[in-house]
């Protein structure tokens, strides 16, 4: 899939949609779900025109994917869901029921969740 420009995450990152910010750097920024399905839930995105994981691994600068990926970290230690454990997710293509074609991981916590598929 083509990387959409117009995607509201890239709104969010150009600074045009105002988010609940949680953390930034030069790789990520990482904010409150709008809707959030546990008492912690955080989105923390590339800053980069990727629309999936495929397309990232396969695109972008590896400081980039390593600066992600300890921003991903960074954030779940920050919102300090780290020691009772969280659940990391992407949800990646139609059969994911991804909604926002740019990257995203879900950071979900505070609570004990339930089987991984439905
Ligand atoms: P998904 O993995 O693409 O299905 O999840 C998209 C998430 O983005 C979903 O949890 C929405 O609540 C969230 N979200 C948001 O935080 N802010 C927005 O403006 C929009 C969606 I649109």
């Amino acid at each position: 899939m083509a990387y959409d420009d117009n995607n509201i995450f890239a709104k969010i990152l150009r600074g045009e949609i105002p988010c609940k910010k949680v953390y930034e750097d030069d790789y990520a920024l990482a904010f409150h779900d709008i809707n959030p399905q546990a008492p912690v839930h955080v989105l923390v995105i590339p800053k980069g025109a990727y629309v999936g994981m495929a397309d990232f691994a396969a695109n972008a600068p590896t400081a980039l994917i390593s600066g992600f990926m300890q921003a991903v970290g960074k954030v779940a230690a920050e919102v300090g869901v780290v020691e009772e454990g969280y659940r990391l997710i992407a949800n990646d293509g139609p059969n994911s029921h991804q909604e926002v074609p740019h990257l995203h991981f879900h950071i979900l916590g505070g609570k004990r969740v339930g089987p991984l598929l439905d």
